[in-house]
């Protein structure tokens, strides 16, 4: 773990001029759309990402309407290429080419952020923080897609064959590109 740390300082650190660091927080907003769905719901939102410095976790806010109830799969894509809506975002954001997995395994996707979980209402307004992604550095999510999945991410411990990769989470009710604020 506190290998882990010092990397990402070191990452950080090439970013500025040798004695400077940092001491504004960095915030990044994606707005989140989705194609009208078979219920005539329509995902709308946006995620704000907040690092108070780097090699520091990254706050996470969740503001979404029009959300099925129930729990979605929630990540970081690779793309931010919204050409042909939310399928060229790409595949998870997975630079260590490793298993999907949940936020809080130690073999994960960098864009595994798990599942939201929606009420009756269909909306949701959820804050968490994670320490694996980062709002600069050589693996900036800055840039990259946000997506929302109509199923439940099954966190790489399902049996389906695309559990290892995906969660099996289905199709794409939503997604955004992330971008600084
Ligand atoms: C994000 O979405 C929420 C809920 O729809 C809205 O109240 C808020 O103003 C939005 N924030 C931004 C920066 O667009
Ligand atoms: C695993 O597969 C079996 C048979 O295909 C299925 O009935 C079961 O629900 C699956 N379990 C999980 C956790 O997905
Ligand atoms: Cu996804
Ligand atoms: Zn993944």
């Amino acid at each position: 773990m506190m290998r882990v740390v010092i990397i990402s300082l070191a990452l950080c650190a090439t970013l500025t001029n040798a004695g400077q660091t940092r001491n504004s927080p960095m915030e990044a907003i994606a707005y989140v759309t989705g194609p009208m769905q078979a219920d005539n719901r329509q995902v709308k939102g946006n995620v704000t990402f907040t690092q108070n410095d780097c090699g520091q976790s990254v706050h996470v806010r969740i503001q979404l309407e029009g959300v099925k109830e129930g729990k979605h799969g929630f990540h970081i894509h690779e793309k931010g290429d919204l050409s042909n809506g939310c399928a060229s975002l790409g595949a998870h954001y997975n630079p260590d080419k490793v298993d999907h997995g949940a936020p809080h395994h130690e073999v994960r996707h960098v864009g595994d952020l798990g599942n939201i979980e929606v009420g009756p209402s269909g909306t949701i307004d959820v804050t968490y923080t994670d320490a694996v992604i980062s709002l600069s550095g050589k693996r900036t999510i800055i840039g990259r897609g946000v997506v929302v999945h109509e199923m439940e991410d099954d966190l790489g411990l399902g049996n389906h064959t695309d559990s290892k990769k995906t969660g099996n989470a289905g199709g794409r009710i939503g997604c955004g590109v992330i971008g600084i604020k």
